[in-house]
């Protein structure tokens, strides 16, 4: 083991967000004490701001799992605010770590940083090979923009930052906005509203060729606690399942396990984004960690969730 968590202090950027939620949920039995910070307390876009916070609190660790996320259509729809606040967030809370002198932070990015035709599956050194998917490239640009922080203070300063590529998330904590969520929450809840009004389709948005890679947020946190253990290099790692499904494959699931027995429609008016981004497990599969939990199981735990608390 590279760095221990036992008896630190360790401060998760973005607690309230799936990610920095399941996090904190996971690190209830690393023995560490978590510390989190709302977004009225500690604006962290405000560089002040953040900077004053690490100072008071001291962190020995950090997840930043704080970013501003979408679906595809928020990504397109408001590219200012995805560059400008993931940019921000990532400088900031990088800069303030290495001024108090945060012993360990993992970045957390996003597979969407690959070029739109990568090589399948994804290696990590196909990063900056290729032209970035067009509705995406504002949020790919910050994401790109905080490995290379993490990397550029490690070698000017040799600070222990890590960076980390999640696939496409999914599970309890998500977003079920069907304007700015991701696919997997959106097809679940217009399946279940779609039983419950007795409707005939259901619409799904593009083509349903796409393909996408999905993992749960639980075993993303698991990896991330893994990988701040036991990881300690310049490049960043790919944390996914290592299978992929088609968006209209992940629809038939969806419904299935909803109970939805209508028509699939498309409404082709929305973009398809990236055909396929199925990322290499091969690193860390190589560091000694695997998912547990399996795309149907996940799939009809997060619709328990979204029954038990609403949307
Ligand atoms: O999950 P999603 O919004 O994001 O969409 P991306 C994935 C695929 O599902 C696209 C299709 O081909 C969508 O057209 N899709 C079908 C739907 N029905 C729906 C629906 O009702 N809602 C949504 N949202 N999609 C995002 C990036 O890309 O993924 C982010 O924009 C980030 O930057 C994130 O990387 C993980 O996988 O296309």
């Amino acid at each position: 083991m590279t760095y221990a968590l036992n008896g630190k202090r360790v401060w998760v950027a973005g607690h309230r967000g799936m990610v920095g939620g399941a996090i904190v949920r996971r690190l209830a039995s690393e023995g560490a004490v978590v510390v989190t910070v709302s977004r009225s307390e500690v604006d962290l876009k405000d560089p002040a701001a953040v900077r004053g916070w690490v100072e008071k609190t001291e962190p020995a660790a950090v997840f930043l799992a704080a970013a501003k996320v979408g679906g595809i259509l928020a990504n397109d729809s408001f590219p200012a605010d995805f560059l400008y606040d993931n940019l921000m967030i990532a400088a900031n809370i990088i800069e303030a770590s290495h001024r108090v002198g945060v012993e360990k932070l993992l970045f957390l990015g996003s597979s969407c940083i690959y070029p739109k035709f990568a090589e399948q599956p994804i290696r990590e050194d196909s990063l900056l090979t290729g032209s970035l998917e067009p509705t995406n490239e504002w949020y790919a640009i910050a994401k790109i923009a905080g490995i290379k922080l993490a990397q550029a203070y490690r070698k000017q300063y040799g600070a222990d930052y890590i960076s980390v590529m999640p696939t496409n998330l999914y599970g309890p904590g998500d977003n079920f906005d069907l304007n700015s969520s991701h696919v997997m929450p959106a097809l679940i809840r217009k399946a279940h509203e779609a039983k419950l009004r007795g409707d005939k389709a259901v619409t799904v948005w593009g083509t349903g060729t796409p393909r996408r890679e999905f993992l749960h947020v639980d075993d993303c946190a698991d990896a991330c606690v893994h990988l701040m253990k036991n990881y300690s290099d310049f490049e960043h790692v790919n944390v996914g399942s290592g299978d992929d499904v088609t968006i209209l494959e992940l629809t038939q699931m969806v419904c299935d396990v909803v109970g939805f027995k209508g028509e699939i429609v498309h409404d082709l008016t929305k973009p398809d984004g990236t055909p396929r981004k199925l990322m290499s497990a091969d690193k860390i599969r190589g560091l000694g960690w695997k998912p547990s939990i399996k795309l149907k199981d996940g799939l009809a735990s997060t619709y328990d969730w979204l029954k038990a608390h609403g949307v």
